[in-house]
């Protein structure tokens, strides 16, 4: 069956016999600023609401998510809800406040000081802070209420998102057993060793397990979180069925590799709009060299951009003849910049691209040109177009739908993804270039291995990728998902 945003649509017609469907997360999918303009409404940059977002606009409902724009309140109605797209309502965002202690706790503590580094095995020690759980806690206990509140007495089903809400699920079994729950982990679960740490290991499992399905992205991450269901709780773990069992229920655990929408972003990427976009991007970004190399990124510690920067360092390093010919361009929004480690991020990736580029600089070029900024995602499409190469160099990834999105966008004959194998896309884009980021000089040599491609060969590994991901894209995703949890009630 090939997925579109039409039959999944018709799916959840057909199939969902007018019950409600719900998604959960923290991040909203539309954010409300007040600028000298007035409010305007942007598309935070996060892999989950690209991905879910044309999901509810297919098929309508409820989105519950953290009201965190200046402008949020002004424009919801007295039940905090407003309609979302702005410019073609499909479907309900009900927002929630979080007051700034909450947000800090809840928030930036736990989810982001712990859950995160604890997930992403990358070397970054995890804190462990009791007034963080315990602000975790109740606004989880807030997110439960505002669902339970939505769905009142329909019939529903319930999607939650990842690692912020892993209490919501238990906390809906208890108030409401007929709401059937789906909770999708997009970050990498780790194996025993290092989940066992976790000083509320129990709680945070036993939430989870609240659910009646829970999915990951690969089949790697579903065997890391039943040992680790094994070692911490006292439950039956079905290994061969891929179940927990506790209490005389039954938690699904599946693999569900999370996607992009391939045809839309295959069809702006070939729009003679985007290839405006290019040249004013070019202009911006003061790139007049023949060959471009291209990263974006949430500027995060899991993504390996300084390991990137070394790379290019080495590779210029070896193969000086590229010196004044190829640019470097890493676009990244800021992130989470509340917490230290993300600052000092920030100012390695500074310093060491003022290193690097007082290194090779001329007076008409430079190596790397660092661009921090929002982009549009019209402007993410015309940068992977723009690339004769797209990095890739996550230390760690649950999936990474940036390389899922270069594939769909990139010219054929032109475009070679490096991909690094600690990503759960390394598992399917298998046609890109492998790297370890840890390995600077091999990584470097990929660099080069990239730009000395025969056009054939690159044409050869682009089109292999653009059809899986055609095949596997976001619809299929959402349709596994959703079949799977209607299967179960
Ligand atoms: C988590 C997991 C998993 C980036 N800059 C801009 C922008 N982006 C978009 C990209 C992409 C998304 O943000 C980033 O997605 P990733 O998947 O790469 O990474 P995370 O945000 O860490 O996502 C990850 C994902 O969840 C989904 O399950 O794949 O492993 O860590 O879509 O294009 N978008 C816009 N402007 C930007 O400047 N509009």
């Amino acid at each position: 069956m090939n997925w579109t945003r039409e039959n999944l649509k018709q799916l959840i017609v057909d199939k969902m016999n007018g019950s409600l469907l719900v998604v959960a997360s923290n991040r909203e999918p539309y954010i409300h600023n007040s600028g000298a303009e007035g409010i305007s409404c942007i598309v935070p940059a996060s892999g989950l609401t690209m991905a879910l977002d044309p999901v509810l606009q297919a098929c309508g409902g409820v989105w519950v998510a953290h009201g965190s724009g200046d402008a949020d309140r002004e424009v919801v109605d007295e039940k905090n809800r407003v309609m979302v797209p702005p410019d073609d309502p499909k479907y309900t965002l009900r927002r929630l406040w979080l007051n700034k202690t909450e947000e800090t706790g809840y928030y930036y503590g736990f989810s982001n000081e712990t859950l995160w580094p604890l997930c992403h095995i990358v070397y970054n020690k995890p804190k462990f802070e009791e007034a963080d759980w315990l602000h975790y806690k109740s606004v989880n206990e807030k997110f439960a209420k505002t669902i339970l509140d939505e769905v009142g007495d329909q019939k529903a089903f319930v999607f939650i998102q990842d690692y912020h809400l892993t209490l919501v699920p238990k906390l809906l079994r208890e108030a409401n057993p007929n709401i059937k729950t789906a909770l999708f982990w997009h970050i990498p679960w780790p194996n025993p060793e290092a989940f066992r740490i976790n000083p509320w290991k129990e709680e945070i499992l036993q939430g989870m397990l609240g659910a009646d399905l829970l999915g990951f992205h690969i089949q790697y991450h579903v065997d890391n979180f039943l040992n680790t269901v094994d070692q911490t709780l006292e439950v039956r773990v079905d290994k061969i069925g891929s179940s927990v069992v506790a209490g005389g229920r039954e938690t699904l655990v599946r693999p569900f590799p999370i996607s992009i929408d391939y045809e839309q972003i295959s069809r702006i990427a070939a729009s003679v709009e985007t290839e405006k976009v290019m040249a004013r991007l070019r202009k911006e970004f003061g790139v007049k060299s023949q060959l471009i190399g291209v990263g974006t990124d949430r500027l995060d510690y899991t993504k390996g951009i300084p390991e990137r920067m070394i790379a290019v360092d080495k590779f210029l390093e070896k193969y000086p003849e590229y010196i004044g010919k190829f640019t470097f361009v890493q676009a990244g929004v800021l992130s989470r910049i509340h917490i230290q480690r993300y600052k000092d991020l920030n100012d390695e990736i500074n310093s060491l691209v003022e290193r690097i580029n007082w290194k090779y600089a001329t007076d008409h070029w430079k190596p790397i040109v660092l661009v921090r900024r929002h982009f549009s995602p019209q402007e993410l499409i015309a940068l992977y177009r723009l690339a004769d190469l797209a990095v890739v160099s996550s230390l760690h990834d649950g999936m990474n739908l940036v390389a899922k999105e270069f594939v769909a966008a990139a010219e054929a004959g032109k475009g070679v993804l490096l991909l690094s194998r600690f990503t759960g896309a390394a598992r399917e884009l298998t046609e890109s270039l492998l790297i370890n980021p840890y390995a600077p000089d091999a990584f470097g040599e990929a660099i080069r291995a990239a730009l000395a491609m025969s056009p054939d060969e690159k044409n050869k590994r682009l089109q292999k990728m653009k059809e899986l991901v055609a095949e596997n894209n976001i619809y299929k995703w959402a349709g596994k998902i959703i079949q799977a949890l209607l299967r179960l009630s």
